[in-house]
């Protein structure tokens, strides 16, 4: 908890540390009732900082919530009056250039809530240190531009916690008479302290091999709770594939002998890339057919992949400070996407990425905590772990990746492992690796790191039939965002082609060049009024604009409905045939929502009808495509792009559409449904694309036919949730079934679910999701009912988010009920979790921050409830940042 009124921290105010330390060796005493810490730091003066500083500073080690038990100083015990201490900062002051530090604390894991430092996940005790949690384990300089080696000895009892791990290699072990046994890890390679792990539990192992590209044996480990065994294999096989891949792609092979990774229930986050000892949320980790959904076992291979890769993007370069998170993890989640996109299919995960990017990044883009993708300030670091910082962060690098092209980009990569391996540096130095490997300037490039908010690209036409001339005309514009009132032009790559009436692409000559130089092209738009003129273009063209999303930009060009169908059809670019989709549903439903609110009839759009038609009935299409252009954009996403949202408006309309569509789309639907559902039955599981295609259109065709309502789609659907052999035929069925009319159906569903699977966890907060998003009714009251349910516990992220994120985030039209009782329960939720977990209380408010988004009636009662949470007594730094920024 806040001692003091949280201070901001401003990234120009950065200097490099007085002090380094060159070894840490750390001592673990683990106990029931507490834990003893032993730290020796091997430490010296800063070079860096010594020049004309003839006096030594003191020395500031980052420390909270320790009991000082001992603390020496070389070979001299300090005393009281030798050392500061407050709630933050222990501070000595060192005689000598180089020196030794050891101190011994006590600290409380069995009792941490927060899930930040050393902490107990029901049996085990494991870590989370990043961003700034190894101060709550021992005294220490915590901060990523102090790095180290690290030797681990941990002791616990042995029969509690046979298995101890800790990074690195494990150089010795041994037992003790009275029941206790230790080990001892060494990790070579220098550290900052956010990457130190270590585990002990009963935990059992699946262990693998692979050979690296130099023929290096490394033995691979995934622990986990004995229960899980069985649900390890996709996880493993997930890991083989991500060390191939970045040997392939990026050149990169695995440095230390052994990887570890070890799953645990309690974690704020997805996964954590410790060196050489990954802990991963359960979720993250455990996929298998009967129990988690095709969804869940892409995440698994995503995120596997992700925290691998982060051991060259990362940990082996690593951040000079927190303000430059995103060179980490943009550059990391870019390579998760890429890999993604290689394993399965690649236009799918594009769309994926992209739907949620445009849904959820654009908003926190517009909203009170909008932030560049680096950071000029923050007051708590953890609060910008966020989707700007991860995904759009990775559309940057994308762009970089676009506008170099592949071997350039690679080029750009290479330069920046060699230069820099084994530092700590910035963003600019990873621009500046891609401008040195290429000749490039990228100095207005970078404005991408330092301005906030999504510019916006109107882009017009004139055709010039006599001249044969075509022109596009781009003007970029970025609207304000907190601390940043105007802006400067971005370089906005824009991939492009021009169709022709018969759909075909033009050959794309500019003005001036002396030949076509292809099709399909990217162009930078650099002003912020530009204009391309194109030439011996015979016909009006229509064109196909931003290509495979090709930056994070809101794209505005008056497209009729039947421009989009004809893209829809023709277009050569898969994600611009989908986004052609998305943009006539669009329009078609906030038509709809107009009438809606006029209190009209609501008349759909026969265009929309015939659009996807002809996507149903295309059996050349990829099954997944099919399914996402089917896929009405949602709720969140139709907010987002409104000025007012107006939340029972929009579901009204939405839900309008999915039942027309449903009616004059029966057929087709109920044909492709019984083909797919007929295959799924004679086919055992696979977890590869082609599966999970056929899977993804079965399912949304069975979402849409039930909403017939007729006793055949009905029965279809029992069948489905009754045998399925796996979950995501299973789950979609229950999840259909609890949005459905037939009460007696869905209760019988529900318990036969939970009865089942009461036992396993994840399976459980599936059920709870399902539950929390059903937009029937009534909504709260059911999840306020299920917060009393055994399996719930609000000291579980997981459940946390299954239940009560699911609902503030899914369920807009209960969560935004007009009498605010959504509101007020999210708050006293906030409330709660501020006391025992700060992160989860803080990423859980972020539905109240878009009050500007709602009506007069719903701002009120959203800021009202900020305003309580405000004055509710004494908030974390987490909350309080997103709170007071909210009401600013
Ligand atoms: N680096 C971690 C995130 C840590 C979040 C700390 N609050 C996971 C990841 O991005 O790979
Ligand atoms: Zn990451």
């Amino acid at each position: 908890m806040r001692t003091e009124q949280p201070k901001t921290i401003y990234l120009k105010d950065y200097q490099a540390p007085d002090y380094l330390i060159d070894e840490t060796h750390l001592t673990f005493e683990l106990y029931e009732d507490h834990t003893l810490v032993h730290a020796q730091l091997v430490m010296r003066r800063n070079p860096e900082r010594a020049a004309n500083n003839p006096k030594l500073p003191p020395l500031v080690l980052d420390g909270q919530q320790l009991e000082l038990l001992s603390l020496m100083l070389d070979d001299r015990e300090l005393q009281p009056g030798d050392y500061q201490l407050d709630a933050n900062y222990l501070t000595l002051q060192p005689t000598a250039e180089r020196f030794t530090v050891d101190s011994s604390v006590r600290i409380h894991p069995e009792s941490n809530t927060a899930l930040e430092g050393l902490y107990k996940s029901g049996k085990m005790f494991c870590t989370q240190c990043e961003a700034e949690g190894f101060r709550k384990i021992t005294y220490y300089l915590d901060r990523p531009d102090v790095m180290s080696t690290f030797t681990t000895t941990l002791s616990a009892e042995q029969h509690r916690y046979p298995v101890l791990l800790s990074n690195g290699n494990p150089i010795a072990s041994g037992s003790e008479d009275d029941g206790r046994h230790w080990a001892t890890w060494e990790d070579p390679f220098k550290k900052p302290a956010y990457l130190f792990a270590l585990v002990a539990g009963d935990l059992w192992c699946v262990e693998d091999r692979f050979t690296t590209m130099t023929e290096r044996e490394i033995a691979l480990r995934i622990y986990v709770e004995p229960e899980n065994i069985d649900k390890v294999q996709h996880a493993m096989n997930s890991l083989k594939k991500s060390m191939r891949w970045d040997e392939e792609v990026y050149g990169r092979e695995y440095d230390l002998d052994i990887f570890m990774i070890v799953a645990v229930n309690d974690f704020n986050m997805g996964a954590m890339e410790n060196k050489g000892l990954n802990i991963f949320n359960s979720s993250a980790v455990l996929a298998k057919a009967e129990t988690a959904t095709d969804a869940a076992h892409q995440r698994v291979e995503a995120i596997v992949a992700h925290e691998y890769f982060h051991n060259w993007s990362g940990n082996r370069v690593t951040c000079r400070d927190w303000f430059q998170l995103s060179l980490k993890e943009g550059f990391t989640v870019f390579r998760d996407a890429e890999f993604s996109a290689d394993m399965n299919s690649r236009t799918v995960k594009r769309v994926e990425d992209v739907a949620y990017l445009r849904t959820h990044q654009f908003a926190e883009d517009a909203g009170p905590m909008a932030h560049p993708v680096r950071p000029d300030s923050f007051i708590e670091i953890s609060n910008f772990y966020t989707l700007t910082v991860y995904e759009k962060g990775a559309e940057v690098v994308r762009m970089i990746h676009t506008l170099l092209g592949p071997q350039g980009f690679r080029k750009g990569t290479d330069l920046y492992f060699q230069r820099h391996d084994g530092q700590a540096v910035t963003c600019d130095d990873f621009v500046k690796a891609m401008e040195d490997a290429n000749g490039v300037d990228l100095t207005q490039f970078k404005r991408w790191y330092s301005q906030a908010g999504t510019p916006r690209l109107d882009v017009s036409e004139a055709y010039d039939a006599a001249a044969g001339t075509y022109s596009l005309t781009f003007k970029q514009s970025c609207p304000p965002t907190p601390g940043q009132p105007t802006k400067e032009p971005f370089v906005i790559p824009v991939e492009l082609g021009l169709l022709d009436g018969q759909g075909r692409d033009l050959p794309l000559c500019l003005q001036g060049e002396a030949a076509a130089q292809g099709t399909n092209r990217v162009f930078s738009v650099t002003e912020a009024e530009q204009t391309f003129t194109f030439v011996d273009i015979p016909e009006k063209p229509l064109p196909s604009l931003l290509r495979g999303f090709s930056a994070p930009v809101k794209l505005c060009f008056p497209y009729g409905r039947d421009q989009l169908m004809f893209l829809m059809q023709h277009d050569s670019d898969g994600f611009n045939r989908w986004d052609a989709g998305q943009q006539l549903s669009v329009q078609v439903l906030q038509e709809l929502i107009g009438q809606q609110q006029r209190g009209e009839t609501l008349a759909l759009d026969p265009r929309l009808v015939a659009a996807l038609r002809s996507v149903l009935e295309n059996r050349e299409l990829d099954q997944a495509m099919v399914a996402e252009m089917l896929s009405l954009p949602s709720e969140a996403y139709l907010t987002e792009i409104s000025d007012v949202a107006d939340v029972d408006a929009i579901h009204a309309a939405r839900e309008f559409a999915r039942k027309r569509l449903a009616e004059e789309l029966f057929e087709p639907l109920w044909q492709r449904y019984q083909a797919n559902r007929e295959q799924s039955r004679q086919s055992p599981y696979i977890a590869e694309a082609e599966h999970f295609a056929r899977r993804a259109l079965q399912n949304i065709a069975l979402s849409y036919l039930m909403l017939s309502e007729r006793q055949d789609v009905l029965a279809a659907c029992i069948e489905q949730f009754e045998s399925a052999d796996n979950m995501t035929e299973r789950l979609t069925a229950l999840a259909v079934l609890v949005n459905s009319p037939f009460e007696a159906e869905r209760g019988k569903a529900l318990e036969m679910f939970a009865d089942y699977f009461k036992d396993d966890p994840l399976v459980m907060d599936q059920w709870f999701s399902v539950q929390a998003g059903s937009p029937l009714p009534g909504g709260l009251e059911r999840v306020q009912q299920l917060m009393q349910h055994p399996a719930f516990t609000l000291k579980n992220p997981n459940k946390v988010r299954a239940l009560i994120g699911a609902f503030a985030n899914q369920n807009l039209v209960n969560f935004h009920r007009i009498d605010g009782a959504g509101y007020r329960f999210l708050a006293d939720q906030v409330i709660t979790l501020n006391a025992l977990n700060p992160q989860i209380a803080s990423r859980l408010l972020a539905p109240l921050t878009r009050w500007r988004k709602y009506d007069n009636a719903r701002q009120a009662l959203m800021r009202a409830e900020l305003e309580r949470i405000l004055a509710s007594g004494e908030l974390s730094s987490d909350v309080y940042e997103v709170v007071s920024k909210s009401l600013a």
